[in-house]
């Protein structure tokens, strides 16, 4: 109604009051993007490095943290809303706590650890579907944050699945690729028929 209840992407937000914040938001409304679904070339492309972190940048990673967040899921990647380019947000903060949003742009692993962890995934562009993924359990990136600063941090647990899954986004990479063939197949059937049938409402 007055916008997010979360604090929004931009440095010293969090020091804003939340009338304030409100009213902000409410000039400059955040607003919720369609997300594309599996099958559609443009999941499948590698994104081009993003190379000025304009205001328009950080108005669509707000667009993308709501989006997110209304879906609801725990990260989203450019591509996922149409924009082929190398960043995404996540929140991995748990339900009851003050949510963390968080961009990521540029990012790069710079360390994976020995040791992996198998989570059961979903994505936003493939909605229904859950399989077991295993991957590194924990990751150093290298990233700017949306104030062009960079950043190295190491992830772990969900964090790690979550960064490494959006990370893959902006390789063309879906976790459905992790699986077998045949698995694929009738997970991308499956895509093209709820496409279908939602194009027709
Ligand atoms: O919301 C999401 N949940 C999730 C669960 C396990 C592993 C990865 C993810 S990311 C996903 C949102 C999404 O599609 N991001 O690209
Ligand atoms: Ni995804």
């Amino acid at each position: 109604m007055f916008g997010p209840s979360y604090p929004i992407a931009r440095q010293g937000q969090e020091q804003t009051p939340l009338v304030l914040r409100n009213i902000l938001s409410y000039v400059s409304a955040m607003s919720i993007r369609p997300i594309l679904i599996h099958p559609d070339p443009r999941l499948k492309k590698v994104c081009a490095p993003v190379t000025d972190i304009s205001r328009g940048l950080q108005k669509l990673a707000d667009d993308m943290l709501e989006t997110m967040y209304d879906a609801p899921g725990i990260g989203l990647a450019g591509p996922q809303v149409g924009k082929m380019q190398r960043f995404f947000v996540m929140d991995v903060s748990a339900k009851e706590t003050e949510p963390e949003p968080r961009v990521l742009i540029n990012p790069e692993i710079t360390w994976t650890s020995e040791e992996v962890n198998t989570y059961e995934e979903g994505c936003l562009s493939i909605p229904g579907i859950y399989e077991n993924v295993t991957r590194p359990a924990m990751v150093r990136m290298r990233f700017l944050d949306i104030d062009g600063k960079q950043q190295e941090e190491e992830f772990g647990g969900m964090a790690a699945t979550c960064a490494q899954h959006e990370l893959d986004h902006l390789d063309g990479k879906l976790f459905i690729d992790y699986l077998s063939a045949i698995k694929r197949g009738m997970i991308t059937k499956k895509m093209k028929k709820l496409k279908k049938e939602r194009s027709r409402e």
